[in-house]
């Protein structure tokens, strides 16, 4: 290596040259140019940067956070593929098919997937080596449920229907198609229901600090699963499986039936149930009465009602929402926290204990969007991306150009430090909600709508996006100051009965113009 960089120039000025261009090459994949400079900065380069880091390092090589860890996380890895699908999908797809190697025959995800992955050939959590060499002693609710709308996205951004066909193999014995993973992980939350029918929390849910047990049972995990089964009931149509689509709309409509049944409390979602079968984050509770999770993902989930929607969100942009973004719940755990609530470890205002999650906050731009209120979406947006911070760097202290993975919240002396840079679950959902969410840019299984929601002062925007093969010319224009809606849309000057444009219409040039 010494030898080849002893004359310094050309080599190393060709390597720099290489290396830009990859990376150019890649963000080339969708380029936006909108009246905001720090959105356009963020999407176009720095997320994307941030995302691509995190896909392929998960939280395993930072000197911060968890650096000794021996694998990959389950529930982390399978959500960082989706913020980089957009623009490199097949690299994607090969990190789905990793990952879809880690689902335990028996449906869920291993918690860790170790750096020696051998599929086929794994112990799980049902077995003491696997406990002792990853101290992982048990499932969590969620991982495998990530995998519904990872896939999905691939599976719509590539029109690659032959992906659910693949057999794969399971972590520990046998193999079986991509759809079949699908219904096994399914099965893994059908199988693991606390004593009210909703899933249980297990070891832990996304949220890390609550450990709800087989008794008790997360609101969370419970929308995801409905989530999960909608996914699935899509792909059950396309590939012509009508007994499985009879299965899957009884289950919806039974897990639509129980979560708004046990889990609406008149202005909000609850956050589950203790072992000991009481309410968390129900509206009398004493601390921690209000919580995020639930009310973002009672909207992505598609499960609230337009007006529970409208009631959620407006609790969370009342009451949690700070100038740094929104905090996880409210007020902190001091007190009153169940044995299960282990955020109580921490300083109120920091971690699972009140900080701002940028994940979350990820969520919360998608939910605003997914209801049209580009307003909010972009105000969610605007408070905690980096280089919308630069004239209060000194209190954020993170690089302006990278998520952290929170920030300390109001109960915090130190209200507005940002912490854990880098390597955090936050690059990928802002990226979507972004992406998703604030440009509107939604494939499904036979096209792409649009449908952005911005803010009403954006008089309009462009987008040159690849897709399916073609590079589409985008310009959306807003006469009229909206923050979401439908006047018109041509493709390739053809008018079209509303914003979706189906994948046949596609040229390699494709010039789209939506007014809003
Ligand atoms: O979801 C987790 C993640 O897996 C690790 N960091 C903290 C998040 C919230 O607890």
């Amino acid at each position: 290596i010494l030898a080849a960089y002893q004359d310094p120039e050309p080599r190393v000025r060709q390597e720099v040259d290489a290396l830009r261009k990859m990376w150019y090459a890649r963000f080339d994949h969708l380029q936006v140019h909108t009246p905001d400079p720090a959105f356009d900065t963020m999407v176009n380069t720095w997320n994307a940067y941030n995302c691509f880091i995190t896909f392929v390092w998960s939280r395993a090589a930072s000197l911060i956070y968890c650096g000794l860890r021996n694998g990959y996380g389950y529930r982390d890895t399978v959500q960082d593929i989706q913020g980089i699908l957009h623009l490199e999908p097949e690299m994607a797809c090969e990190k789905i098919r990793f990952m879809l190697s880690a689902q335990v025959d028996n449906g869920g995800g291993l918690p860790l997937v170790k750096f020696t992955h051998n599929p086929g050939h794994e112990d799980t959590p049902d077995d003491p080596s696997y406990v002792k060499e990853t101290g992982h002693p048990a499932y969590r609710a969620d991982d495998a449920l990530w995998l519904f709308p990872t896939v999905y996205k691939y599976v719509a951004e590539t029109g690659n229907l032959a992906f659910l066909q693949e057999v794969i193999p399971f972590a520990n014995r046998g193999s079986a198609t991509v759809y079949e993973h699908l219904k096994r992980a399914v099965q893994f939350s059908l199988d693991h229901l606390g004593p009210h029918g909703l899933p249980a929390g297990l070891y832990a849910d996304w949220n890390d600090c609550l450990r709800l047990g087989a008794n008790g049972e997360s609101s969370f995990v419970a929308m995801q699963f409905y989530y999960a089964l909608s996914i699935l009931r899509q792909f059950a149509a396309k590939l012509g499986r009508a007994e499985d689509a009879a299965w899957l709309d009884g289950l919806l409509a039974e897990y639509r039936g129980k979560i708004q049944t046990l889990c609406w409390d008149g202005d909000r979602y609850i956050r589950g149930f203790t072992e000991a079968g009481e309410r968390i984050g129900a509206a009398a509770d004493p601390e921690a009465n209000l919580w995020l999770n639930p009310q973002s993902w009672s909207v992505i989930s598609g499960l609230a009602g337009r007006e529970q929607a409208e009631a959620a969100m407006e609790q969370v942009y009342t009451r949690l929402n700070t100038p740094y973004g929104a905090v996880l719940m409210d007020p902190p755990y001091h007190a009153h926290a169940f044995d299960g609530a282990l955020a109580v470890i921490y300083n109120p205002g920091t971690k699972e204990n009140a900080g701002i999650f940028s994940q979350t906050q990820g969520w919360l731009i998608l939910a605003e969007a997914l209801r049209g209120c580009g307003e909010r979406a972009y105000t969610y947006f605007a408070e905690n991306a980096p280089a919308a911070q630069n004239d209060r760097a000194e209190v954020r202290h993170l690089e302006p150009y990278c998520y952290g993975q929170f920030t300390e919240g109001p109960a915090s002396k130190h209200f507005g430090r940002s912490q854990v840079h880098w390597l955090t679950g936050t690059a990928s959902t802002v990226m979507v909600g972004c992406v998703e969410g604030i440009l509107g840019l939604r494939p499904d299984l036979d096209g792409l709508r649009l449908a952005p929601a911005i803010p009403r002062e954006w008089t309009g925007f462009t987008m040159d996006k690849d897709f399916r093969g073609c590079r589409l010319h985008i310009r959306v224009e807003n006469p009229d100051h909206r923050e979401s809606g439908f006047t018109s849309l041509t493709v390739n000057g053809q008018a079209m009965p509303d914003a979706y444009i189906p994948a046949a219409l596609l040229t390699p040039e494709t010039d789209i113009c939506l007014v809003l």
